[in-house]
């Protein structure tokens, strides 16, 4: 498929990357209902493994079957599906060229305490092996353990870059001295989401953040040169100008699960921020089907304008 002059454009970003990851960036730039438009919406299901099935599961039961998450991205015409080994080796033989998959190759649980810290659960030999064009990997900036998370994204981009995979980042602020409210501070998203740009992201996956502050030195800053952080859109851009000027592919999550009009209302204004699209999991699968579609395909919408 000829490749439209947005996604040519994104491609010429990421001119030191191999033919392999390049293509399987345009893989996903190219696929499902924003195929083209530079612009991306992914569904991931790892939240059984991180929050638990009862929580992640029960307000739409289907969802206990892995089966249901593939038809649901491919449906809904999602650029992709991303999830841990287990969800995706259930179904990558039936679902098979269907949809572009994102391996989660590391996870967290729920269930234990201490420092956050993911660990690493499935192997970029399980992504090739599984047809996916990239690894899905999540770091903790704030953490006391972000080194060995950095160390461990460090290596398996180097292992899935040299056989032409992409690497996605999750990066979520949170441990060390980062209170519950700092985790979304501006300052502290924009950081994370640039130390997934030199780590050698593809792709980095952020929260919405909100307008609180948390490092005093950065609020001096943002004061003396006004910087606009009012709305979420223009904390949004901030975002976006802080992954290399835009030049790095930055998507949002969709957090937990919220009424219609209040997903679209914030996916409005990340739209409006610049965002290269947004990555829904609770907000589409925890409703009944039909309706996850509807409202996965609105958010495309957003994204078309
Ligand atoms: P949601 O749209 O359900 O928020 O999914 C996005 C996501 O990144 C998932 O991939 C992940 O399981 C979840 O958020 C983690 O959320 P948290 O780290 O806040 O528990």
């Amino acid at each position: 498929m000829a490749l439209t002059k947005k996604v040519s454009e994104i491609l010429s970003w990421y001119s030191s990357e191999n033919p392999g990851t390049l293509g399987n960036i345009s893989k996903l730039l190219m696929s499902g209902k924003l195929s083209g438009t530079g612009k991306l919406v992914i569904l991931p299901v790892d939240q059984g493994f991180e929050h638990g099935p009862i929580r992640s599961f029960t307000d739409n039961s289907e969802g206990y079957d892995p089966d249901y998450h593939f038809q649901l991205a491919i449906d809904a015409g999602c650029n992709a599906y991303a999830a841990p080994l287990g969800f995706l080796e259930s179904g990558a033989v039936k679902y098979a060229g269907q949809i572009p998959l994102i391996l989660k190759v590391n996870n967290a649980d729920s269930l234990s305490t201490g420092e956050p810290c993911q660990t690493i659960t499935s192997s970029v030999s399980d992504a090739l092996r599984l047809g996916c064009v990239a690894i899905g990997f999540t770091i903790y900036p704030g953490s006391n353990l972000s080194g060995k998370m950095y160390n461990e994204l460090r290596n398996l981009s180097l292992e899935a870059k040299s056989k032409g995979l992409a690497v996605v980042v999750w990066s979520y602020p949170r441990g060390g001295s980062l209170a519950k409210a700092d985790e979304t501070a501006i300052d502290v998203v924009a950081y994370a989401a640039h130390i997934a740009a030199q780590m050698g992201a593809n792709i980095i996956k952020i929260k919405p953040p909100d307008n609180h502050i948390y490092d005093p030195e950065a609020k001096k800053v943002i004061e003396k040169f006004g910087l606009k952080i009012d709305t979420l859109s223009d904390r949004v851009k901030h975002c976006v100008k802080s992954t290399f000027n835009g030049k790095r592919i930055v998507i949002f999550s969709g957090g937990p699960a919220k009424g219609r009009d209040a997903v679209l209302e914030e996916i409005q204004q990340v739209a409006e921020g610049g965002s290269f699209g947004s990555i829904v999991g609770r907000n589409s699968f925890q409703r009944p089907k039909e309706e996850g579609i509807k409202l996965l395909n609105e958010i495309m919408d957003l994204y078309k304008k």
